[in-house]
């Protein structure tokens, strides 16, 4: 696979002594690594969480972006707060509201992407040592964050309502310093946080005193059931709230190009993570937040997300349609009421990153599911995501993986 990405290793000790102990447990993102194969129009990419290009909103950007140049040049182009812009702060509250997240402008903190804010909350909150609880799997990005500060992960396993109530006590026990959560269409596995397991992470955690942080990129892509309370409300109709950080983002809802995440919390966390992001980047970029503004200061978003839900939807079920028509039958995977990937599992002993070295023989691509387990287990799972391709690619690619997983075993 190695050869395949064009990684180029040097080893150059000159450099990497001179580097962090925290540097020496960094490694690559392979969605990140896999982004460079799969900008070739050839190849079919179930790889990396994007949301169709065919969707972009590009007119009503272009229009926002003239507005803004002609109208606001001046705040527009120059720095800004580093809390946000802060007509963006009130919009992104009122366009919440709607889904359960009660917050003021003062509890939100713009960020460049929601990846920016969980750097920034394992920045704030961890020391060597010590203990996050992941679910497993979980999303790798956060890992990748968090692997940073140097703490140890408690893992968490999931099945299809989410987060196993009867394996959290043994964890929340140690005394983690949070616990990392994706309730909704979890990244990798689809997987939904089922309402009364919602009520006990809350209750549980809270007795406990282990604060949560509630990542929710995909929430609003939800293709069939009801909406879901996110844990920020339950937490806050529990008691006075103020056990759960929740990160939001409009990558998926928008455009991941803007680059334009949020974190809501309670004013102490929001004010010690403004301290760390004068230090990391001073603010977001205010052309980014003005632009969104413009475009989503009308209603824009309600629409657009409704457009979104029809067409992932189908891609979806695309997607379903055709791993049953080419998959081996013998194979399971997760069938997921929103957001933008399913997971598969393989049997018991096979590898998911030889199926990967083949796969992009063929041009395909997705990403075997190992580096999203903190545990190091996981090597027969892999991940799918179905927004990126049209259907009629969507059924050329299960069907190229459908027929290199009826050949060899991948052991
Ligand atoms: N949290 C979760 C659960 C995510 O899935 C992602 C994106 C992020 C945070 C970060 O998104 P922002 O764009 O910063 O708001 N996950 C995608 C993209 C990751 C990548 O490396 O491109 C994914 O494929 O998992």
């Amino acid at each position: 696979m190695l050869d395949l990405l064009e990684r180029e290793v040097t080893e150059d000790t000159h450099w990497t002594e001179r580097f962090s102990q925290r540097a020496q447990g960094m490694h690559s993102s392979i969605i990140r690594d896999l982004l460079k194969v799969t900008e070739k129009p050839e190849i079919i990419s179930f790889a990396g969480g994007l949301p169709a290009p065919d969707l972009f909103p590009r007119e009503e950007i272009r229009e926002a972006a003239f507005r803004v140049i002609d109208q606001h040049a001046d705040v527009a182009l120059q720095y800004g707060p580093t809390e946000g812009y802060r007509p963006f702060r009130e919009l992104l509250v009122r366009h919440m509201a709607r889904y359960g997240i009660q917050a003021r402008p003062e509890n939100v903190l713009v960020t460049a992407g929601s990846q920016s804010g969980l750097d920034l909350i394992g920045k704030l909150f961890l020391n060597p040592g010590d203990h996050v609880a992941v679910e497993s799997p979980t999303y790798m990005g956060a890992l990748q964050a968090f692997r940073a500060y140097q703490p140890k992960f408690l893992s968490v396993p999931i099945d299809a309502d989410g987060l196993r109530i009867d394996r959290l006590e043994e964890v929340l026990r140690r005394g983690p310093k949070f616990l990392y959560v994706l309730p909704n269409f979890q990244n990798p596995t689809g997987a939904t946080l089922a309402l009364e397991r919602r009520r006990r992470v809350v209750e549980m955690a809270s007795d406990r005193g282990v604060p949560i942080v509630e990542d929710d990129p995909y929430g609003q892509l939800r293709y069939n059931g009801a909406h879901l309370p996110p844990l920020l409300q339950l937490d806050a109709e529990r008691h006075y709230g103020g056990g759960v950080i929740y990160l939001g983002s409009l990558s998926k809802v928008l455009a991941p190009g803007l680059r334009l995440g949020f974190v809501v919390a309670p004013e102490p966390v929001i004010e010690k993570l403004v301290q760390f992001k004068q230090g990391a980047d001073l603010q977001t970029a205010s052309f980014n937040q003005m632009l969104a503004y413009e475009v989503a200061r009308g209603g824009f978003l309600d629409g657009h997300v409704r457009r979104l839900r029809r067409a992932y939807g189908e891609r979806r079920n695309a997607m379903l349609a055709a791993l049953e028509r080419h998959f081996p039958k013998a194979l399971r995977w997760t069938r997921p009421d929103g957001g933008l990937f399913l997971w598969v599992t393989l049997p018991e002993g096979q590898d998911a990153s030889l199926l990967l070295e083949q796969a992009l023989r063929e041009k395909v691509a997705f990403i075997p599911g190992g580096p999203f387990h903190a545990d190091g287990t996981g090597a027969n799972t892999l991940r799918l995501n179905f927004s990126f391709c049209a259907p009629d690619r969507i059924e050329e690619g299960v069907r190229r993986l459908g027929k290199l997983l009826c050949r060899a075993p991948l052991a």
